[in-house]
């Protein structure tokens, strides 16, 4: 049973002007196309082919570099996907906003110091909200490592994460990250995040 590429669960051009169109369908049909595909080779005819993306993704750093990036990958852009939604524009509510309010004070503070995880991650990675020993924190992490991974620099259970890599953004907002993130608020699927943050705290 090889990996497969399961459809956005949006139309492509469905977050526009926030994200373009174009740089979805080869964000989606290019890049994580190519993240599955080379995932299966790495896995073909090992040890490791038959386990879930989710037990790969937990030892990725002690099975091959080729799994660690590809896995991470197919995992990181299926939750990336499933973080966004068509012209949200809300904030978040209940639970998962009172926990933003105590970790960062409010929610202004909390998409700054995220933006700075963003911003400041050098080349390329992502930057993810997750929850550690039951509050809230910001990591980053670089390429296609996540904070579930045994090598992961800060470990937590993501509940939101925003690709920071160029093929991203560059299309609409070249060099200008901090454009790009800034956007970003007005396509987070708060609902789907609020459900991941109810299952991991
Ligand atoms: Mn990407």
């Amino acid at each position: 049973m090889s990996f497969t590429l399961s459809p956005l669960p949006y139309a492509y051009e469905a977050l526009e002007p926030h994200i373009d169109t174009l740089t979805m369908q080869i964000h989606h049909g290019k890049h994580h196309q190519a993240y599955v595909d080379n995932l299966n080779k790495a896995v073909a005819g090992t040890p490791n082919e038959g386990k879930s993306l989710e037990e790969l993704v937990a030892v990725a750093g002690s099975i091959s570099p080729a799994v660690r990036n590809n896995g991470g990958g197919h995992w990181n852009h299926t939750f990336f996907w499933e973080s966004l939604a068509a012209n949200t524009g809300g904030t978040p509510t209940g639970d998962l906003a009172a926990a933003i309010d105590a970790a960062f004070g409010n929610f202004d503070e909390f998409k700054t110091k995220f933006a700075t995880g963003g911003t400041t991650r050098f080349g390329s990675g992502w930057v993810w909200l997750g929850v550690k020993d039951g509050a809230l924190c910001i990591c980053s992490t670089p390429n296609q490592d996540n904070p579930l991974m045994d090598v992961a620099e800060c470990k937590c259970i993501p509940i939101l994460g925003v690709d920071v890599w160029e093929h991203a953004y560059y299309l609409k907002y070249q060099n200008k990250r901090p454009d790009y993130l800034a956007a970003i608020w007005n396509v987070i699927n708060w609902t789907k995040v609020a459900e991941r943050f109810a299952a991991a705290k």
